[in-house]
This record gives C-alpha cells, sequence and structure tokens, in this order.
C-alpha cells in the first residue's frame, strides 16, 4: 500500500519537472519582459532649498563719512608734583659761581698768558712791532681789529698801565688830525668828545707835521709824526657787531 503511494508521488514529481522544463520558459517570460511605455506623469513637487554657494570677494570702499560732534570734555587730570624750587634754586647759584669763577680764569689766561688787557666790550693788545702809524693800523685791521681808540678815563688808565707794566715808554694809538690840522678824530672817523688826555702843552705840531698821536706809559698823549716807527695797541671787539664800520 504504501509503496503504491510512494511511487504515485514520484510519478507526479517527474511529471511537473517535465512540465517545468519544457513549458516553464515560455509561461514565466510572459512575467519579466517589460511593457509598454506608459504616459508622461503628473509634475513632481518642488524640491527641498540647495545649499548656500561661495562667498563672493569684499566690495569697493565707501566714501569718508562727515565728522561727528565733538565729544564732552575729559576728566580733570591729578595734580602734580610740587617742585623743589629751593632745591634748584641752590644748583643754579651754585652753577652761577661755577661760571663766574671759569669767566675769571679765562681772564688770568688771557692777560698772563696771551698778555692782553679787556674791558667788558674789548680786548687790548700790544703789538710789540716797530711800525709807521700806517702800518700799524693796517696791521691791527689785518688781526681784525684796528689801533685802540681810547674814549674815556678808565679805558685811558687801562692802557696806560698795560704800556707801563710791558716797560714801554710809548705806543701809537688810533687818533689822527691828518685831514684838517688840529681836528683831531678817531680811526673809526669819531672826533673827539669829552674826553681827552693830552699831556700838558699838546698837541702842538711841533714838527709841523705832528698829525698822529702817542699815548705814553703816564696816560698822557702827545701828537707826534706819522713816519716815526714805534709800538702801537690795537683793540678788538668781544662781540661780532650787526653792521661793523671799517676803521
Ligand atoms: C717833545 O720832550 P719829548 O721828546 O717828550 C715835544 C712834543 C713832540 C716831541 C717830538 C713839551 O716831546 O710835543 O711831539 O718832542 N714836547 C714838548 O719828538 O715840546
Ligand atoms: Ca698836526
Ligand atoms: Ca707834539
Amino acid at each position: 500500500m504504501d509503496n503504491q503511494k510512494l511511487t504515485g508521488n514520484l510519478l507526479l514529481l517527474l511529471l511537473f519537472q517535465h512540465f517545468i522544463f519544457n513549458y516553464g520558459t515560455e509561461v514565466c517570460s510572459n512575467t519579466i519582459l517589460p511593457g509598454m511605455k506608459g504616459e508622461q506623469g503628473g509634475k513632481g513637487d518642488e524640491g527641498e532649498e540647495g545649499k548656500m554657494g561661495k562667498m563672493g570677494p569684499p566690495g569697493l570702499k565707501g566714501d569718508k563719512g562727515v565728522k561727528g560732534i565733538e565729544g564732552p570734555p575729559g576728566f580733570k587730570g591729578k595734580p602734580g608734583i610740587t617742585c623743589d624750587c629751593g632745591r634748584y634754586r641752590k644748583v643754579v647759584g651754585q652753577m652761577d659761581i661755577n661760571i663766574s669763577k671759569l669767566k675769571n680764569s679765562v681772564k688770568f689766561v688771557k692777560n698772563v698768558i696771551l698778555g692782553v688787557k679787556e674791558t667788558d666790550e674789548k680786548v687790548y693788545l700790544i703789538v710789540k712791532e716797530a711800525k709807521k702809524y700806517k702800518e700799524a693800523l693796517i696791521n691791527c685791521r689785518l688781526r681784525g681789529g684796528t689801533l685802540a681808540m681810547p674814549k674815556d678815563e678808565d679805558t685811558n688808565s687801562l692802557i696806560a698801565s698795560y704800556v707801563s707794566q710791558a716797560g714801554l715808554t710809548r705806543v701809537f694809538i688810533g687818533l689822527h688830525d691828518s685831514d684838517k690840522e688840529g681836528q683831531f678824530v678817531y680811526v673809526d672817523g669819531t672826533p673827539l668828545q669829552n674826553y681827552t688826555g693830552w699831556s700838558p702843552g699838546e698837541p702842538n705840531n711841533a714838527f709841523v707835521n705832528e698829525n698822529c698821536v702817542e699815548m705814553e706809559n703816564t696816560g698822557f698823549w702827545n701828537d707826534v709824526e706819522c713816519d716815526l716807527t714805534i709800538y702801537f695797541v690795537c683793540e678788538f671787539w668781544k662781540k661780532r657787531r650787526a653792521a661793523a664800520t671799517v676803521t
């Protein structure tokens, strides 16, 4: 009975295989091949917003704006430190003393070593080279000065003591009456005024042609011949003058 059932099933299976093998392709091909093209579908829904693009180059510089209104005043500053004026005054005072000492030292060097005398404005120099009046004047000018012109008693005394200390008896000074007899003028063209240092009896134009002036070591003046060859005294301004007249 079981054998009969098994045989029947086996037969059925073989029959099925045969059927599939010989006719299956045709049956399945109807389901795998694409169908006819369908009609165009309707418009789809709008997509999502795309990603943000790359940043562009910077724009051009704008115009300068209008100046704003002035701001409020700032806060008051802290009080300054009080000046120690007393201390500074003392320092300045000491400096003045030192400057004064230095000036005296320079004066000493000038007087003793260089052998000159000076007033506040001028320096005087005895030139120990015997020369006629005209050459003496040229020599002083070449040195940057002129023949000494004592115009007051103090200056005259200073030059006189200088002549005396130098062991000399007479020197030419810058005074003459070459242009008009008896009318003495200094080499800068100025005439004699309040002060004169004439020796008693002078000027006497003794040898008719005494048109130049010497100073004796006493400080007295005497008119002498211009061709006399003697030492002379030059004077120099200490400070440069704005419009100096050649004398
Ligand atoms: C006379 O004496 P003595 O030589 O210092 C003269 C001057 C003349 C000078 C000329 C008082 O001076 O006037 O200039 O000779 N003195 C008197 O060398 O006559
Ligand atoms: Ca004369
Ligand atoms: Ca004379």
